[in-house]
């Protein structure tokens, strides 16, 4: 038939032998704007030739759902690359693993786990508020002053992070945390960069001091991931289980205290270590970036902080700091970090997926074993779904009686879908949410004067990161005369 059963043969960008179709991709770092814009040529499904690895692009939400939805299992695959490979160690971590029945029960584990320490427990909501107290002291000792705010909001999400999987945290200023700084900075900058650039190392178009550089920052990440490893490994007893990597030793205590593991369902410590780093490093990068971009996008648009901030006086007032129960009373807020996630999302080209059978998109085959790019970037900036797409409308999300968050359109996918979806999702809603709050209670956030308000433009990389920017923090005058 002419639909569904992949006999359709999909338009493929030129390739030249060996390079593939390199030469259309490089010299354009922000590669989601570059595959984003090719659909005016090739529609918004085509293919393309990275080497010898065929990769097909997404861009419509249509096709993007079929493939982690209606297909996820098909296209539940990963690919391996270099730099994947040297971060998990060649795959023994969740999100740069392929489908596996190991992979499967990490990720049940892990699921379990944030469940219990984590999601709807007041003990967590605790965390978080103690954490969101502290950023918001710094700005009131700032008096005003033109203050990067990155450096506060991390250390206040990592130690949210740093809580749940080491039952530890940092103090401003601590060695410790600079060195964590330092090193994921690193990886952000160079991990995944080749899986799309890059697929013949011999060719060295992926630079290799960036390699160097991820190398000398993984070295540091796992003497500091080893380091809570043995400590935990020699506190742990088997009774109290006090965060992620005690819960995940214990599994391993009561799984080896029943029967040897079936082959292939071992978890050495390679996997319980590089778990816990992508739990720690995706807690980090993920919820510091969405803060920093919503930090940005309130210079930019005053009207909707504004917005906010009435909606927090008139519903919670000034008397008591915001509790994670408030969320249904605060639909715009809600509705302000839908709209961040949508018009600068987090991870702008998902992981790449792969096909694990032969098997179709649309009406086009789709062989075994290629690479699927899903362009969040297209889905959430297309004309026919999202009315002015560039345009930062929080309002969208709203019904009419600006009462309740939807999204007024299916194409609208900031956490990915189906059976690889982010792990993180509740967690990093009651961190946004609660961080937000608590500093818009208490300040107005404004461009510094006589300084140009900071660009909107993201930088491309495993996650779409923003350029550094300053910020004066303003002590509103109801807080002042409230406390
Ligand atoms: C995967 C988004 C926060 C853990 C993903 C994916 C996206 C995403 C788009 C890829 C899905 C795919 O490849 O199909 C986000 C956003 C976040 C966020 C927008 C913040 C607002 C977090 C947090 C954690 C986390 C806080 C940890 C607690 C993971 C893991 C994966 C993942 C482990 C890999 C899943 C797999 O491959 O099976 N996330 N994430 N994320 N996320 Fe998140
Ligand atoms: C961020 C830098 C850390 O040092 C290591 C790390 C681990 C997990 C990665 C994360 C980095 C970036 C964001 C990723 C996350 C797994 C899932 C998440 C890719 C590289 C997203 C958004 O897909």
């Amino acid at each position: 038939g002419p639909t569904g059963t992949g006999t359709g043969r999909l338009r493929s960008l030129p390739a030249l032998p060996l390079v593939g179709s390199l030469l259309q991709l490089a010299g354009h770092p922000q590669l989601h704007l570059r595959l984003w814009r090719l659909q005016g040529r090739y529609g918004s499904l085509y293919g393309l030739w990275m080497g010898s690895h065929y990769v097909v692009v997404v861009n419509s939400y249509q096709h993007a759902r079929e493939v982690l939805l209606k297909k996820g299992k098909a296209f539940a695959g990963r690919p391996r690359t270099v730099t994947t490979d040297l971060l998990s160690r060649g795959g023994k971590d969740i999100a740069f693993a392929s489908y596996s029945p190991l992979w499967k029960f990490q990720r049940k584990l892990v699921h379990a786990a944030l469940s219990m320490f984590g999601e709807g427990s007041l003990a967590l909501e605790k965390i978080i508020c103690q954490e969101a107290a502290s950023p918001c002291e710094t700005l009131s000792a700032a008096q005003d002053a033109a203050l990067d705010m990155a450096p506060e909001l991390t250390r206040a999400v990592t130690n949210v992070v740093c809580s749940l999987c080491f039952n530890s945290s940092y103090r401003r200023g601590d060695p410790e945390f600079e060195a964590m700084l330092e090193y994921s900075q690193g990886i952000v900058d160079t991990v995944a960069k080749e899986s799309l650039v890059d697929i013949f190392p011999w060719l060295q178009i992926f630079p290799n001091k960036d390699l160097a550089l991820l190398k000398k920052c993984l070295k540091v990440r796992d003497e500091l991931l080893q380091q809570k490893f043995t400590e935990h490994k020699e506190a742990f007893c088997g009774d109290t289980v006090r965060d992620l990597m005690d819960a995940l030793l214990q599994v391993r205590l009561s799984a080896e205290n029943n029967s040897p593991p079936a082959p292939g369902l071992e978890l050495t410590d390679d996997h319980l270590l590089m778990t816990v780093g992508d739990i720690f490093g995706a807690g980090v990068e993920t919820t510091t970036t969405v803060l920093k971009w919503t930090v940005l996008y309130l210079l930019h648009y005053p009207e909707v902080q504004r917005k906010i901030q009435e909606e927090m006086d008139q519903k919670i007032g000034l008397a008591r700091h915001p509790h994670l129960s408030d969320r249904p009373l605060l639909p715009y807020l809600e509705a302000t970090i839908s709209e961040v996630l949508r018009i600068r999302p987090v991870s702008p080209l998902l992981i790449p997926h792969v096909s694990l059978t032969d098997t179709s998109i649309g009406e086009y085959a789709i062989p075994k074993g290629a690479r699927v790019v899903i362009n969040l970037w297209s889905v959430h900036h297309d004309e026919k779904e999202w009315d002015k797409p560039e345009e930062f409308n929080p309002g969208r999300f709203l019904d009419e009686q600006g009462q309740h968050i939807h999204s007024p359109s299916p194409s609208y996918l900031p956490f990915g879908a189906g059976i690889r979806v982010c792990l993180g999702e509740v967690l990093a809603k009651m961190e946004l949410f609660l961080f937000l709050a608590w500093v818009l209670q208490r300040f107005t956030l404004e461009c510094p004067q006589d300084q140009p308000l900071p660009s909107l433009e993201g930088k491309f990389g495993v996650v779409l990161q923003v350029q550094k920017f300053r910020v004066k923090a303003r002590l509103r005058e109801a807080w002042r005369a409230a406390s």
